[in-house]
C-alpha cells in the first residue's frame, strides 16, 4: 500500500490508546453505577477497528456489533456522544434511550450498530447495494465476531455482495469465543476466512494484533471495493481481554491463554515499532497525556449532563 507519514502512524497509536483507555475507564464507571445495562468492551481488539477505520473516508460506512465502542471511536464519533449513551443521558448519541449496543453517529459514518449477531452482514452489503444504484463512490464495512461467521446471514449476506459485486468489506474479528464458546467448538475448519472461496471473492487472513498489517490488507480491499471489484473477507485473528460482558469472568479460559495474548499486545507493540522506527517517547507520552485529559473531559461530561426527558419516551418509537 502506499507509504504512511508519521502523522497517519501517530494517528493510529492516539486512536488506538483512546479506545483503550476509555474501555479501561468505563469498566472502572460499570464498577460504580454510572452505566446503564451491561458492556461489552473491546480491549485487545483495538488494532482491528483502528487499523480498518485509517483506510476509510468518512463518508464510508461501518456497520457494529454489541461490541461497538472501538469501531465508533476509530470512526470519528464523540466521546461525550458515546460516554453519555452509556450513561442513559440525554446528550448522548442516541438521546440516552440506546445504550451500549446503540452506538451511532451517521454524519462520522457510524451507522446504529446491532446487537443481534450477525445481522449487521446483510444491512451493510445492501448499503454498499445501495451506493452502487447512486452511483457514489462509497463503501460499507460490516464488522462482526467469529461466531456470527456461523449465522444464516453470513451467507445470505456475503453472497449477495459477491455476486452483485457490492463495495463492501466484511470484517470478521475472529477473538476465538463467542461468549463462552472455544471457536474449536463451533467452527471445524482453521480459518474462517476460508469460507470466502464459496463465494467467489478474496479471503485473507490477519494479525489482528498488528494495526499495520490490518490496515494493509483492508487498504488493498476497500481499493479493490471502490473499482467495482466487489467485496473481500478478512478475517483478524485477536483476542478480548475483558469477559464477553461485564457480568463474565472468563473462567472457560486460561491465564496463560490470556498472557499468552497480552504478551502481544497491539498497543504495546505498535508503541514498539514507532520507537524502532526513531520517534521518539516524549511524542508517545504526550499524546497519551492527551488522550486522558480528553476522555477525562467526556466522562465528566456525561457524568453532569441531565437524564432524558421523561415526555420523550415515546419519540422516536415506531409501531
Ligand atoms: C442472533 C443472536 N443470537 C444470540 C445472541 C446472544 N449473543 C450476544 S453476543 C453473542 C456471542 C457473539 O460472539 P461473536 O460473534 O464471536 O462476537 P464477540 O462477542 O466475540 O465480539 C451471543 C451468542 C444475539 N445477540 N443474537
Ligand atoms: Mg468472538
Amino acid at each position: 500500500m502506499n507509504a504512511i507519514s508519521q502523522d497517519q502512524l501517530l494517528e493510529l497509536y492516539r486512536k488506538m490508546a483512546t479506545i483503550r483507555r476509555f474501555e479501561d475507564r468505563l469498566y472502572n464507571l460499570f464498577l460504580q453505577g454510572a452505566v446503564q445495562g451491561t458492556l461489552h468492551q473491546y480491549q485487545g481488539q483495538e488494532a482491528v477497528a483502528v487499523g480498518v477505520c485509517s483506510t476509510l473516508t468518512k463518508s464510508d460506512l461501518i456497520f457494529s456489533t454489541h461490541r461497538p465502542v472501538g469501531h465508533g471511536i476509530a470512526k470519528g464519533m464523540s466521546l461525550k456522544g458515546i460516554a453519555a449513551e452509556l450513561m442513559g443521558k440525554k446528550p448522548g448519541c442516541a438521546g440516552g434511550k440506546g445504550g451500549q449496543m446503540h452506538l451511532t453517529e451517521v454524519s462520522v459514518g457510524m451507522m446504529p450498530s446491532n446487537a443481534i449477531v450477525g445481522a449487521n452482514i446483510p444491512i451493510a452489503t445492501g448499503a454498499a447495494l445501495g451506493f452502487k444504484l447512486r452511483d457514489e463512490d462509497r463503501v460499507a464495512v460490516s464488522f462482526f465476531g467469529d461466531g456470527a461467521a456461523n449465522i444464516g446471514t453470513f451467507h445470505e449476506g456475503i453472497n449477495m455482495a459477491a455476486v452483485k459485486d457490492a463495495s463492501v468489506i466484511f470484517i470478521c474479528e475472529n477473538n476465538q469465543y463467542a461468549a463462552s464458546t472455544h471457536i474449536s467448538l463451533a467452527t471445524k475448519i482453521e480459518n474462517i476466512a476460508d469460507r470466502a472461496a464459496c463465494y467467489g471473492i478474496p479471503g485473507v487472513v490477519v494479525d489482528g494484533m498488528d494495526v499495520l498489517e490490518v490496515r494493509s490488507a483492508s487498504h488493498e480491499a476497500v481499493e479493490r471495493a471502490r473499482n467495482g471489484f466487489g467485496p473481500t473477507l478478512i478475517e483478524a485473528k485477536t483476542y478480548r481481554y475483558m469477559g464477553h460482558s461485564r457480568g463474565d469472568p472468563g473462567k472457560y479460559r486460561s491465564e496463560d491463554e490470556l498472557a499468552g495474548w497480552r504478551a502481544r499486545d497491539p498497543i504495546t507493540q505498535f508503541r514498539e515499532h514507532l520507537l524502532a522506527e526513531g520517534i521518539k517517547g516524549q511524542i508517545l507520552d504526550s499524546i497519551e497525556q492527551q488522550v486522558e485529559a480528553e476522555v477525562q473531559e467526556a466522562v465528566e461530561f456525561a457524568l453532569q449532563a441531565p437524564e432524558p426527558d421523561p415526555t420523550e419516551t415515546y419519540t422516536h418509537v415506531y409501531a
